[in-house]
This record gives structure tokens, C-alpha cells and sequence, in this order.
């Protein structure tokens, strides 16, 4: 049946992966069988293998509480347990995020649990993660989707605590939640903050992430929802439900958390009308019925400001339902499968693409850096062969008058050399000076004070303020890197230019670096910041708390960005360098070898022909590596299988 099609594709895709990381492991045996590896080579080669090992799609689902955010994950992936896997009900008490995934570090399947009560902490649910013994474990028996479904159940648990306790976690407002108070005066709040599930589900072992996130009141409670989790998530899908049309609090997860998420074509971003089956009117021909469905779609869009054509209608629940009875033509109405077409055809083949750009992308270079040195080694060596051909029965004349040539020849190319020497002096320093720029130690102090600001402030205004002043220093430091990063590559691209020209070394072109991926990432932060200061959570929980543990982990999420870019700003020019300096000491060598050959011919005429034989051999070798790299190229640009089975098919 087609609903397999979206775990077809995801095998296809671990597939690809799998095939790929045997090209990289290749490729490095290739590099030591030839004696062509090196510390920093190694280095890097294990880091894209384990970058590889740990890649993840992930999927989340955002929508204010009871719109069927987890009926659809149940009917979407977890229809084959023949019931319904996570608990899913009427009400509000979800409200602990959960993440589903495969662990591959445990061998154990499990559900681990954040007590409520950490969220008065400031640590934030990553550093929780580093460290399993703050959460409560559940072990689960995967042969039994039974108890699998039982002790999922623990995830929504709820208990009743003092309105007092309840207010304080920010999960309790005297002014709007009256109706939600116990007879005996407690409130019922969620026992857990957060919950992991690992299990090995064919999907999740693939790298699949599903993120099932809780609502508007809880999602502003978690600001490492809004600043990490959602943004890193490959896919946000926005649910609505067709019985209770688009609310006002549906309008204020959308403009808060939802509609920012899509700054960059590469994350998607779609908008689901869940709950179909409640406009299903056994007295209306489906014509009416159909057309029903498409006016609160187009009622949708328009609220949301989106294209018609980006809302999915679907019923989650007849979905569910029509997997597990086999009802074809109920699938077909609940209209599930197009959703996970959509996941299949436009979500995973862009994380492929992703993947394609970190991952190919730079061993493919580095392919190419190595195949570049063969072919000029190969030239070098042909090229000697016709010269050696040729002074066969020439007298000692020539070969003096030869060698004299070469050795001038050797003399120009030391002074360039040494230019070069000068100009990559001239490249570290500006190269130095970015770093220095985005080093954490300035950004330290600055952080410290921002926080030490925040923390001694309890208005909205001065907190408004200190953010301000934040983002200015911030700003600022992203526009001098920027101009650092432009003179750098500036210099290092003229190095090459001047270097390739002189000694006619083809086309090696440096690796650029760009600022421009932080600048974005900071951009989006101040964004988050303002709207999340004007979101209407802040104010109905009016808990500074809440605000203030927004703005710290937005600081030190500012700090991350600006360690990563640090990190790949050292990374690069360490290894800007190096394609070129390859060539060099590589010509160097041949340019030696080529005299040395020459000196032995001049002093007997006998060693001609073995040196034209060796040369031969080495012809010959180089040929055959020349063809291996060849070959692991072209594995590196396999497509991924299934792509193009599919295509092939709409075309039929
Ligand atoms: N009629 C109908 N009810 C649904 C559908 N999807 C979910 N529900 C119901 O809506 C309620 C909330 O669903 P749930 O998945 O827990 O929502 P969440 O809070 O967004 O995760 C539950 O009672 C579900 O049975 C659907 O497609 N049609
Ligand atoms: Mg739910």
C-alpha cells in the first residue's frame, strides 16, 4: 500500500547513507594505501563519518492542545501496531513535550522523564539530557505494543498540587483557569516536563525525530522550544482543527512560534486541518461535502496569510482507524496519505540535500584535491617520458644544456615561493584578527553582564532594554567579522589566482568562508526575543521567571552560535591553505626527482632506459589510482534510489 511509501523512502535515504559513509571509509583507505593521508585529513575524515553516523530528520508538531497533534504522529507512523500507540485524548493535560527517537548508544528501549518541577531550575532540558540520572526511566518492552501503549500513558500523568505551587510553575492562572480548580482546592498540573522515548522502530533507527510538542501555555513556559528545538527541526507541521475553525490562540501559536520558523527554504513548514470527519455529513452528497472542507481551508489561509494550497485536510483519527481495519477506501477519505507524500517527496529529499551539501560537498573536495595531484603527477610524468624519449641518441650537449633549463627553471619557482610564503603571512593575520573577533572571551564578559542585567531587573522595560543594548554589541561584532571575513577571502583568492597563473597549476579554487549563515541565525534570535516579549504568555503568566529564563537562554544561545562560528572561521583557515600548499611541495618534489633523473643520465647514458621504464611504471600506477578516485566520485554522487524509481513512476 502507498502508506508505506514515506518508511520506503526513509530506508532509501539510510540506505544512501550507509553507501556513502563506505565511499568516505574508501576513500581513507585509498589515502593510506597511497601514502597520500595526513593528521588534519584523518581528522576531518572522522568527523564527516561521525557527523554521518548522527544525522537526524526531524519532524514536529506544533498546535495549540487537542487539535490531534498526536492522533496524527499515531496514524502517520504508528499505524502498524494496530492501535493507538500514544495516548491521545480530549482535554488539556498534555502538556510535556515528548520527543520519540532511536537511541544507538543504549541497547535499551525507554521512556525517560523530566520531573515538572525542574522548570524552576535555571538549567536548561539540553544540559538535562547530558545527564540521565535527573530523569525518571521507564524501561519498555517492545514485544507488546500493549504495554508499549500503557506505559506511554505515564507521559500525560497528572497530579494535584496547591494553586499556589501551580501558579509558580507557570501552569496555573487565578484569573482565567477558576474552572480547572479541584473541589478541594488543588490543581491538577502535568507530573513531567519533558519526556524521551527511544525505541527501535524501523523509522526511528532510520534517524527519524518526531518532536510532539504541548500548548500555547506550556510551549511559552519552554524557551528551548521556541529557540532550539523547533528552529533545528526540519519540518514544522501546524495543526488545525475543522471543529473549532482557526481560534485566537491558534492565531497566537501561529505568530508566535509557527510563522517565523521558515526563514530559510530548507526547513519546511506545513499547515494541517485536522478533524475532517466531523464536517463528513452522511445527509450531504460529497460534492457538498468536499467543497465544505475546501471553504475552511481557504478560511485558514487566508487567516494565516498562506496559499490556499499549503493547507492539508486530513482526518487523523479515520486515518488511524482505516490503517489498522485495512479499509482502503477510508484511508483514501481520510485523506492521511497525501500528508505522508508530502513528507516524501519535499521534506526528506531536502534533508538530502543538506546532507549532499556538508557532507558530499566537502569529501567530494577533497576527492578532488587528490585527484588533481594524480592528474599532475601523471602530466609530470608523461611529460618527462617524451623529454627522456627524446634525447635518446642526443649528445651530452643536450642533456647539459637540459639540465642547466631545469635548473633555472627550479631557481624562478623558489622566488615565487617565497612570494607566497609573504602573502600567506599576510592571509593568517587577517585570519587571526577574525578570530580574535569572534572570540568567546570579549562575548564572555559581555554575556556576563547582559545577564547579570537581566537578572537584576523585574520590568518588562528594563529587560526590553538590556536585550537592546545585547543586540547592539552583537550587531555589531557580526558586521566587523563580516569585513574581516571579506578581506580574508579577498586575500586568500588572489594567493591562489597569482600562484595558479604563474605556474599554470589549472584551476584549484579556495574553500570561501561566510558569515552570512550567523548573521541570519542572530537575526532570527532578535526576532524570537521581540515577539516572544510581546507574545501574550508573558503576560498571562506575568511570572518574570518565565521571561527572564527566556532572555538567559537566549543569551547563551547567542554564545553557541558565536562558538560555532569561531570553531568553523579556524576550521577553514587552517584548511584554506592547504590545497595549495600540496601543489606546491608537490611540484617542488617533481621538479627535484626531474633533475635527479637527469644528473644520472649525464653521468651514464645506460641509466635512460630504466628511468624511461620506471617512468612508465609510474604512468601506469598513477592511471590506476586516477580510476579508483574516479569511481569513488561517482558512488559520492549516487542519487538516492528510490528518487528516481519514483519519478520514473509519475512519468508512466
Ligand atoms: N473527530 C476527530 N477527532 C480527533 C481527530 N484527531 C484527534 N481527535 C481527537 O481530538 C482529541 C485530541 O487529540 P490529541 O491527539 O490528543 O491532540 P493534541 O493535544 O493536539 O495532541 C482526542 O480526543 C482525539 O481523539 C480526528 O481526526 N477527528
Ligand atoms: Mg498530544
Amino acid at each position: 500500500m502507498a502508506a508505506d511509501r514515506f518508511t520506503d523512502q526513509m530506508q532509501a535515504y539510510g540506505k544512501w547513507k550507509s553507501t556513502l559513509a563506505k565511499a568516505i571509509i574508501n576513500y581513507q583507505s585509498w589515502l593510506e594505501k597511497n601514502q597520500m593521508s595526513a593528521a588534519d585529513l584523518e581528522l576531518r575524515i572522522f568527523e564527516l563519518l561521525e557527523q554521518l553516523k548522527s544525522d537526524s530528520l526531524t519532524i514536529a508538531f506544533v498546535a495549540e492542545f487537542a487539535r490531534g497533534k498526536t492522533e496524527l504522529i499515531n496514524a502517520i507512523f504508528f499505524s502498524e501496531y494496530d492501535r493507538r500507540l500514544l495516548p491521545s485524548e480530549a482535554g488539556r493535560t498534555t502538556m510535556c513535550p515528548t520527543e520519540l527517537f532511536y537511541d544507538t548508544a543504549e541497547n535499551e528501549s525507554y521512556i525517560r522523564l523530566l520531573p515538572i518541577e525542574t522548570r524552576l531550575e535555571d538549567t536548561s532540558i539540553s544540559e538535562h539530557k547530558k545527564n540521565p540520572i535527573n530523569w525518571t526511566n521507564i524501561n519498555l518492552n517492545t514485544s507488546s505494543s500493549e504495554e508499549m501503549a500503557e506505559a506511554f500513558r505515564e507521559v500525560v500523568n497528572t497530579k494535584p498540587v496547591s494553586q499556589d505551587q501551580a501558579h509558580k510553575l507557570g501552569l496555573f492562572d487565578p484569573e482565567h483557569d477558576k474552572g480547572h480548580i479541584n473541589q478541594d482546592g488543588s490543581v491538577d498540573i502535568p507530573m513531567w516536563r519533558h519526556a524521551l522515548i527511544s525505541f527501535p522502530h524501523p523509522l526511528l533507527k532510520e534517524g527519524l525525530n518526531i518532536l510532539d510538542t504541548p500548548g500555547l501555555n506550556a510551549m511559552g513556559a519552554e524557551p528551548e522550544l521556541t529557540l532550539n528545538m523547533l528552529p533545528n527541526a526540519q519540518a514544522v507541521i501546524f495543526v488545525l482543527a475543522a471543529d473549532t475553525g482557526v481560534t485566537k490562540s491558534d492565531m497566537d501559536m501561529w505568530t508566535h512560534h509557527v510563522k517565523a520558523l521558515n526563514a530559510d527554504a530548507r526547513h519546511a513548514r506545513l499547515v494541517v486541518l485536522n478533524k475532517i470527519d466531523t464536517l463528513w455529513d452522511e445527509l450531504k452528497d460529497e460534492g457538498s461535502i468536499n467543497s465544505t472542507i475546501q471553504a475552511q481551508c481557504g478560511t485558514a489561509a487566508k487567516m494565516l496569510d498562506i496559499d490556499e494550497k499549503s493547507v492539508f485536510p486530513v482526518s487523523a483519527q479515520k486515518g488511524l482507524l482505516a490503517k489498522i481495519r485495512h479499509d482502503k477506501e477510508l484511508v483514501e477519505k481520510s485523506n492521511i496519505l497525501s500528508l505522508e507524500t508530502i513528507l516524501s517527496t519535499d521534506i526528506l529529499p531536502k534533508k538530502q540535500e543538506i546532507v549532499r551539501d556538508n557532507i558530499v560537498g566537502e569529501i567530494g573536495s577533497m576527492v578532488n584535491q587528490s585527484r588533481d595531484l594524480i592528474s599532475s603527477r601523471l602530466n609530470d610524468a608523461n611529460k618527462q617520458l617524451k623529454e627522456l624519449q627524446s634525447l635518446s641518441g642526443k649528445n651530452e650537449d643536450v642533456i647539459a644544456h637540459l639540465l642547466k633549463k631545469t635548473r633555472s627553471e627550479q631557481a624562478i619557482y623558489y622566488k615565487s615561493v617565497e612570494s607566497f610564503q609573504a602573502n600567506r603571512k599576510l592571509f593568517n593575520e587577517a585570519h587571526s584578527e577574525l578570530l580574535g573577533i569572534l572570540s568567546l572571551n570579549e562575548l564572555d564578559q559581555l554575556m556576563s553582564k547582559t545577564r547579570k542585567t537581566m537578572a537584576d531587573t523585574w520590568t518588562t522595560v528594563g529587560l526590553k532594554n538590556s536585550m537592546k543594548a545585547f543586540f547592539e554589541v552583537i550587531t555589531n561584532t557580526i558586521k566587523q567579522a563580516s569585513e574581516r571575513t571579506d578581506k580574508s577571502n579577498m586575500l586568500i583568492q588572489g594567493i591562489y589566482r597569482k600562484f595558479n597563473a604563474e605556474h599554470n597549476l589549472g584551476n584549484t579554487k579556495p574553500k570561501l568562508f561566510s558569515m552570512s549563515k550567523y548573521k541570519r541565525h542572530m537575526e532570527r534570535l532578535y526576532h524570537e526575543a521581540d515577539a516572544y516579549r510581546k507574545s501574550p504568555v508573558t503576560t498571562m503568566t506575568e511570572q518574570s521567571f518565565v521571561i527572564k529564563k527566556f532572555f538567559i537562554s537566549m543569551v547563551s544561545h547567542a554564545r553557541n552560535t558565536f562558538f560555532n562560528a569561531h570553531h568553523e572561521a579556524e576550521t577553514w583557515g587552517k584548511a584554506a591553505m592547504s590545497p595549495l600548499v600540496a601543489r606546491i611541495k608537490e611540484h617542488k618534489d617533481q621538479m627535484e626527482k626531474r633533475l635527479e633523473s637527469l644528473r644520472k643520465i649525464n653521468e651514464s647514458r645506460d641509466t635512460l632506459q630504466s628511468r624511461v621504464a620506471e617512468l612508465e611504471r609510474t604512468a601506469g600506477t598513477l592511471n590506476s589510482q586516477l580510476a579508483d578516485l574516479n569511481l569513488l566520485m561517482d558512488t559520492l554522487n549516487q542519487p538516492l534510489d528510490s528518487f528516481i524509481d519514483n519519478d520514473s513512476a509519475r512519468v508512466a
